[in-house]
């Protein structure tokens, strides 16, 4: 119960201090930047929701609508500032009995008359409600209350009506013997005086605790507050007035550039805004409680590089994009990927990149291709890893048994390689551009072109998988390529050189275990004009 949990609050700490909040969010940072509990302010309500002066225009309903998205947006307790109550003594009882259902830790009820005007406004001076019918006000609310814990706050604004400290106090006499839990003493003076005296005649004749809104006289800090006996200080108003300033900034910017980029350096990041709501969380819960929910993995398809020996038949498209019998290469891979319960498809691409375009496939580009890798190519698309990935070359041809033994395969690194023929008996002549692999007892122990034909078993056919839990170590061993500014990346001359195979190699020097996908036939890489022309005459 959080009226509990404010009771704790009070009990444990010498003052608590509360932000104001004018909806969820604001809540929210309030209680992310470490205050003690929300101050739903009608000042904020009014102007955030409804753009209405702090007068009582809004109705209760209104007012409870909004502070029930604050409350429920977070963990710590929440007063309401519900005004003078709305009405009679029957809108206070209503209206307690409607913000203890919602989960609200306590109230605020002011008096002035129905309707009021804010404390605030310049040149206001209000006719306050005479004491017996405040003390009602305070009466009815406590009667009503469920929990012996529902704070109720009566608040004096007999400064703020120039009716004088011997009045002020009075009053706040009054509504403690009414029964309130505290008494919140307002003031608008640009000094903290008034609420020095006040303090001190009270410590003489009150018993129950003070609270104040220092937004007249701001430079008093909540601890020095605390000194003088208040124990709740609200900062009631500052976070509506920042995001007025903000956000008018912003839009200016925007609007003089003409394009969204001019609010970057004065806004957070997408990921802030996800985060705050929970999105994470959500993703969490899917994974648990859908029925049969599993996340597909994505799949990510490298096929950035120019390939002079394909000249001039990529002349205006990259090998991917080559037809055979009508359809592409890439998506003949799509189709099988798709076929395979594979949704999520990004390639990347780099020479003529922007010929790429196949529906609902992303595509991104490796602007670098020239001067990079395949796996700087792959780490273009490292905002799909996440979930886990399949890893395709951009020139292999696959048949659909052999993606599914790869989804099928349990281990976090999986690389697929074709037992037969090994690289004896494989013609010679392209020995140095085929990715050797060797195998021992299931595990993929050394990967790439430098590999003998003694050192290997097997040829790795350009299909990989990453589970979700291997993804941390992907990530930090690309981290640690890229840290290795100069000098030899396994295969290759430099880490921005580097091919899928060099990577692989790294990871399990790395300690990571790469579990053999074996397979025999069912994949077509086409590296050479004559592969190309064999694909051809192989698919009907
Ligand atoms: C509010 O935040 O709505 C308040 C405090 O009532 S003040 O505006 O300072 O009166
Ligand atoms: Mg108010």
């Amino acid at each position: 119960m959080k009226s509990k949990l404010l009771r704790d609050l009070l009990k444990k700490k010498s003052h608590l201090v509360l932000g104001g909040a004018h909806d969820a969010l604001s809540a929210k940072l309030i209680e992310e930047t470490g205050y003690d509990a929300v101050w739903a302010s009608s000042f904020g309500i009014s102007a955030a929701t409804r753009m209405l002066p702090d007068a009582n225009v809004l109705t209760m309903t209104e007012m409870l609508e909004a502070v029930k998205g604050m409350a429920a947006a977070v963990n710590i307790p929440l007063i309401a500032d519900c005004d003078n109550g709305y009405g009679n003594v029957h809108n206070v009882m209503r209206m307690v009995r409607e913000y203890e259902k919602a989960g609200i830790a306590g109230v605020s009820i002011e008096d002035n008359p129905f309707p009021k005007k804010c404390s605030l406004y310049p040149g206001e001076r209000q006719i306050l409600v005479d004491i017996g019918e405040m003390a009602g006000r305070i009466k009815a609310a406590k009667s009503t209350q469920v929990s012996k814990d529902f704070f109720v706050i009566a608040r004096t604004e007999a400064l703020i009506a120039d009716m004088g400290m011997e009045e002020a106090l009075r009053r706040a006499l009054a509504y403690e013997e009414a029964g309130a839990d505290a008494i919140l003493i307002h003031s608008r003076k640009s000094t903290p005086d008034e609420i020095i005296t006040f303090c001190a005649r009270w410590k003489k004749v009150g018993r129950i605790p003070l609270v104040a809104v220092p937004t007249k006289y701001p430079e008093i800090t909540s601890k020095e507050l605390s000194k003088l006996g208040i124990k709740i200080a609200i900062f009631a108003n500052q976070a509506l007035r920042a995001s007025v300033k903000a956000m008018r900034e912003v839009l200016t910017d925007m609007r003089k550039a003409d394009k969204p980029g001019a609010a970057i350096p004065n806004i957070v990041p997408l990921d802030e805004v996800f985060r705050m709501v929970g999105q994470p969380v959500m993703e969490e819960n899917e994974a648990k409680f859908v029925k049969g929910f599993k996340k597909k993995p994505a799949a990510i398809i490298v096929a950035a590089g120019f390939e002079q020996n394909f000249w001039p038949l990529n002349q205006d498209r990259p090998k991917a994009m080559l037809e055979i019998k009508g359809k592409s290469i890439l998506e003949r891979q799509v189709e099988v990927l798709r076929g395979a319960g594979i949704e999520r498809i990004v390639v990347v691409g780099g020479y003529q990149g922007d010929k790429i375009q196949i529906p609902g496939v992303t595509v991104l580009q490796n602007k670098a291709y020239k001067t990079t890798g395949m796996l700087k190519s792959l780490f273009c698309a490292e905002s799909a890893m996440s979930d886990g990935f399949v890893f395709c070359y951009g020139d292999v041809l696959f048949e659909d048994h052999v993606i599914e033994k790869l989804l099928k395969a349990k281990s976090d690194f999986n690389l697929v390689v074709d037992q037969m023929p090994t690289p004896n008996q494989k013609n010679g002549s392209r020995k140095s551009e085929r990715d050797w692999a060797h195998i021992e007892d299931h595990q993929v122990t050394a990967i790439g072109h430098h590999l003998t034909s003694k050192q290997a078993n097997g040829e790795f056919a350009g299909l990989a998988s990453f589970s979700k839990h291997a993804i941390p170590a992907v990530r930090n061993a690309y981290a640690a390529a890229l840290k290795k500014k100069s000098g030899r990346y396994q295969n290759a001359a430099a880490a921005d050189r580097a091919q899928f195979t060099d990577f692989a190699q790294d990871l399990i020097g790395r300690g990571q275990k790469a579990h053999a996908v074996t397979i025999r036939s069912g994949w077509t890489d086409i590296h050479s004009f004559a592969d190309y022309q064999k694909a051809w005459a192989s698919i009907s």
